[in-house]
């Protein structure tokens, strides 16, 4: 029996029936899998909510934004700091993302309504901070009783003179994160991108997409496309501003990091806009190789394709001996890798890097496309599920509206490059690779105990467990304490913190208090079980 089916085989038969369309092991036959639907309740998901995806991931990095958060104040205490997207404010810039804002609803607030104190918290953020920007984001509860913060926003708006937005991103909502961050992309497009018009681009202008400098990365990555002489007009998010979005139309190429949370901005701005878009991935080092001379391609400059290839040829040299040093240390360890719904993929270019072989590899809440490639996308059935999410149609702006690209030369790029066009996660992992859906606790601890991997790149919910079991685990969504993980500097940060982990015999030396203390039925648990 496969790892595969040791596990799936411990299920009843109509759970079994469930978890298979989620599991499989990568084969040379084209393959597809169940993905993006809704958690069964009662099991112990690694799955954030709708709020989270929203406020937490897509919103939360825009610095001079003051987010609200409409709701008890346990659901803003837990998006407050804890995913490490850095932000630096400077004398034109604020900076918000120390502080946590929040209507801190009670029990009166349900019964009687929260409006009012939704009113009172906006007063006092626009007195206290005088932000650029306010957003509303609402949670469970005040879907459930019927807050109108959309009603809220506009008359502040006119009060205040100053943009409020308002997102119904209840945790509910939607399947999980992705949900969020169809709501908050959806809102951006609708009240923040191309409403500026103080930015003159110049040559080689570019925005990045889904990038949120967690740790950093976005700050390394920023660093070499300037030193190759790219105009970088806004990051959404990551770092990002209110006023930089605004002008975010202005560029001639959107790069997408993490296609999961931001395709849907890539894809109405290429319609209002007529910017295209490219699937980039500036993990790993030959990841940011591919990615930097895709880049160059697009824009078809002699001069930059030159500057691009000395920049990637001095940026090597400065971690070659790094890099080389740490391979042989890493050389055939495994790994096994389950984040949300893009890194999964983009951490396969830096494990080839260092020569380590992925064992399991999956999405909290990626969909199909994210594993099969976007040419599955006509034939994606959504549950009801997705329904409940906005889906807006976008049109042409005609006079911000640019054409970059001749129907001939689009043509051509798309056969070189990952214009418009993204492969997914099961056609970079190798044959055997098992590939898991929405990975619950009890198959985590399951498929760690078959598989054995030297460690389990996961994230605060998932770290521990495997820890006490014995096996090292690495956060792949803040990177602990660490970072930037990406380009090229960030990939030594990486290799030396997987080093470190993997060389330290404390992993060997743990006993899981389930392997000796009997459990409530009266057995001793163990990896027999
Ligand atoms: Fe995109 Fe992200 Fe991810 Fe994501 Fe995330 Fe994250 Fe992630 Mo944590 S936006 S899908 S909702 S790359 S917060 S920066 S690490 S689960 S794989």
């Amino acid at each position: 029996m496969s790892s595969m089916e040791k596990v799936l085989d411990k299920y009843s038969s109509k759970v079994y029936k469930n978890r298979k369309a989620h599991i499989l092991e990568k084969t040379d036959e084209l393959q597809s899998i169940t993905a993006d639907v809704r958690t069964v309740p009662g099991i112990m998901t690694n799955r954030g909510c709708c709020y989270a995806g929203c406020k937490g991931v897509v919103l939360a990095p825009i610095k001079d934004a003051a987010i609200i958060v409409h709701g008890p104040i346990g659901c803003s205490f837990y998006t407050w700091g804890t995913r490490r997207h850095k932000a630096k404010g400077d004398e034109n810039t604020k900076n918000f993302l120390e502080y946590c804002f929040s209507t801190d609803m009670q029990e009166a607030d349900i019964v009687f309504g929260g409006e009012k104190k939704l009113r009172q918290a906006i007063k006092e953020v626009v007195e206290i901070f005088n932000p650029a920007t306010v957003m509303i984001c609402s949670t469970c509860p005040v879907g459930l009783i019927g807050d109108d913060i959309h009603a809220v926003a506009a008359e502040a708006e006119a009060l205040y003179g100053i943009k409020v937005m308002a997102f119904s991103c209840e945790g509910y909502k939607g399947v999980s994160q992705s949900g969020g961050h169809h709501i908050a992309s959806n809102g951006l497009i609708k009240h923040v991108i191309g409403t500026g018009d103080t930015r003159v681009p110049k040559q080689f202008a570019i925005n990045i997409l889904g990038e949120y400098n967690i740790g950093g990365d976005g700050w390394e990555i920023n660093r070499v496309l300037k030193r190759i002489g790219y105009d970088i007009i806004c990051s959404i998010p990551g770092d990002g501003s209110y006023e930089e979005m605004r002008n975010a139309h202005v560029a001639d190429l959107n790069l997408v990091q993490c296609h999961r949370s931001i395709n849907y901005v890539a894809e109405m701005m290429q319609v209002q806009y007529g910017i295209p878009w490219l699937k980039v991935n500036f993990i790993g080092v030959n990841g940011t190789i591919e990615t930097l001379r895709s880049i160059a391609k697009y824009f078809d400059d002699e001069g930059l394709t030159a500057k691009t290839e000395e920049v990637i040829a001095d940026e090597v040299a400065m971690i070659i001996d790094d890099m080389e040093y740490y391979k042989t240390k890493l050389k055939g360890k495994t790994a096994a890798i389950f984040l949300g719904g893009s890194r999964s993929h983009h951490y396969q270019t830096l494990l080839k890097d260092l020569e380590m072989e992925t064992v399991l590899a999956g999405y909290e809440f990626g969909h199909r496309d994210d594993y099969e490639g976007r040419e599955v996308i006509p034939n994606i059935k959504h549950d009801g599920d997705s329904k409940s999410i906005e889906s807006i149609t976008v049109s042409k702006v005609p006079d911000k509206y640019k054409v970059r690209l001749s129907e001939e030369r689009y043509a051509k790029l798309k056969e070189e490059i990952n214009l418009e066009y993204y492969g997914g996660l099961i056609k970079d992992v190798e044959k055997g690779v098992i590939i898991v859906d929405d990975l619950n606790h009890f198959e985590t601890e399951e498929f760690l105990k078959l598989l054995k991997p030297d460690v389990f790149f996961a994230g605060i919910k998932d770290k521990y467990v495997a820890q006490k079991g014995g096996t090292l685990s690495r956060q792949l969504h803040s990177y602990d304490y660490s970072g930037p993980y990406a380009g090229f500097a960030g990939a030594v940060n990486f290799a030396r913190d997987v080093t470190m982990g993997i060389s330290t015999p404390a992993w060997g030396l743990v006993k899981a208090p389930w392997k000796t203390e009997p459990t409530l039925t009266g057995q001793v648990a163990g990896g027999e079980v």
